[in-house]
């Protein structure tokens, strides 16, 4: 046998994800664990069952549902904890399954546009670094646009694009946001790029004149290209918990997301967000971060995630 494995392996992503969720798994496994010794199946367990579901950041009607679905034929039996959290997965799974498709580049774009959106420090600077090396490794032509004008973030993104080998085209100190998306745009369509990815500026969800900057930017791309931007991404902090929703909703509205990106699931995440989100907006998820490494983003998959919440190995 040729055993080749002396190095260490990098962690893997589902090993770094499931990890990451270990806040939001072991509380929930802990916690289910403790509810179902010795003790037969009643109401009130399946009350503290929905309990604990709902501190994970499920939402109540998956709560509810999942509950129902531990109830179901068990009523005076004992139950142990890992059918519980089969349970758990398995619901879970048939909630994030229908949003977890992956982000289709259509070629016939040229280029195809990619809004990326979001509060700040959520990681979509970091997002599209590492979108763009996945683009560029594909045998795309891709370009970066900073549509911020913070001296840092310009910075970061030029940072990325040279680690990427990808050109970077932000803008002038004055100008506005809205101004670097036309010009940046016009640049692309003239050089033939496949994919433009536009960052932008962080901005709370509730600062209206933000939000009003951000329509402006959606309305001048389309000027150049009625069709663009072609996704607008939302990248979310699994770290932020409840607050996520209203974010999806004020970014929907303001910019017509039509994908989601959660990063930071390798840290102390608090995942069971995105269930409540797929639940209530039923948005795409495409992607997660789990790492701040240019390989660090993983294709959003409905069973891995269902088992890393309920903590399954
Ligand atoms: N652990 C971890 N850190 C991440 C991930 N994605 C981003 N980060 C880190 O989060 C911090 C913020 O990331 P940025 O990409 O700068 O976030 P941003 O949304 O562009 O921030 P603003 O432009 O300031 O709004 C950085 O320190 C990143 O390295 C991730 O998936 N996992
Ligand atoms: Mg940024």
């Amino acid at each position: 046998m040729n055993d080749t494995t002396s190095e260490t392996p990098k962690l893997s992503w589902w090993r770094r994800l499931s990890n990451g969720l270990k806040r939001t798994s072991s509380s929930l496994g802990t916690a289910v664990a403790d509810l179902v010794t010795k003790r037969k199946l009643d109401r009130a367990m399946l009350d503290d069952i929905e309990d604990v579901l709902l501190r994970a950041d499920l939402g109540t009607s998956v709560a509810v549902r999942i509950a129902d679905a531990v109830g179901t034929g068990r009523y005076d039996k004992a139950i142990s904890a890992d059918e519980v959290k089969d349970v758990v997965a398995t619901e879970v799974e048939k909630v994030l399954a229908p949003v977890a498709k992956p982000l289709v580049i259509d070629a016939a774009r040229k280029p195809f546009v990619i809004l990326v959106v979001g509060v700040n420090g959520s990681g979509k600077t970091t997002t599209i670094g590492k979108l763009s090396q996945k683009f560029a490794s594909e045998g795309r032509k891709v370009m970066l646009a900073a549509g911020t004008f913070r001296a840092a973030a310009i910075e970061q993104l030029k940072v990325w694009g040279e680690r990427t080998k990808t050109p970077v085209i932000a803008g002038a100190q004055g100008s506005d946001s809205a101004s670097l998306a036309f010009n940046a745009l016009t640049a692309a369509r003239e050089q033939a790029i496949d994919v433009l990815l536009i960052d932008t500026a962080g901005r709370l969800q509730n600062k209206a004149e933000l939000m009003n900057e951000l329509e402006k930017v959606v309305r001048v791309i389309r000027k150049v290209d009625d069709t663009a931007p072609h996704a607008v991404l939302l990248v979310l902090d699994a770290t932020v918990g409840q607050n996520a929703l209203s974010q999806v909703e004020a970014f929907h509205r303001t910019a017509g997301v039509t994908g989601l990106v959660m990063t930071k699931l390798d840290g102390t995440a608090r995942g069971g967000i995105l269930v409540a989100l797929a639940e209530k907006f039923k948005l795409p998820v495409h992607f997660i971060g789990v790492g701040e490494g240019v390989d660090d983003l993983a294709p959003f998959t409905a069973r891995d995630f269902a088992r890393a919440i309920a903590g399954i190995e």
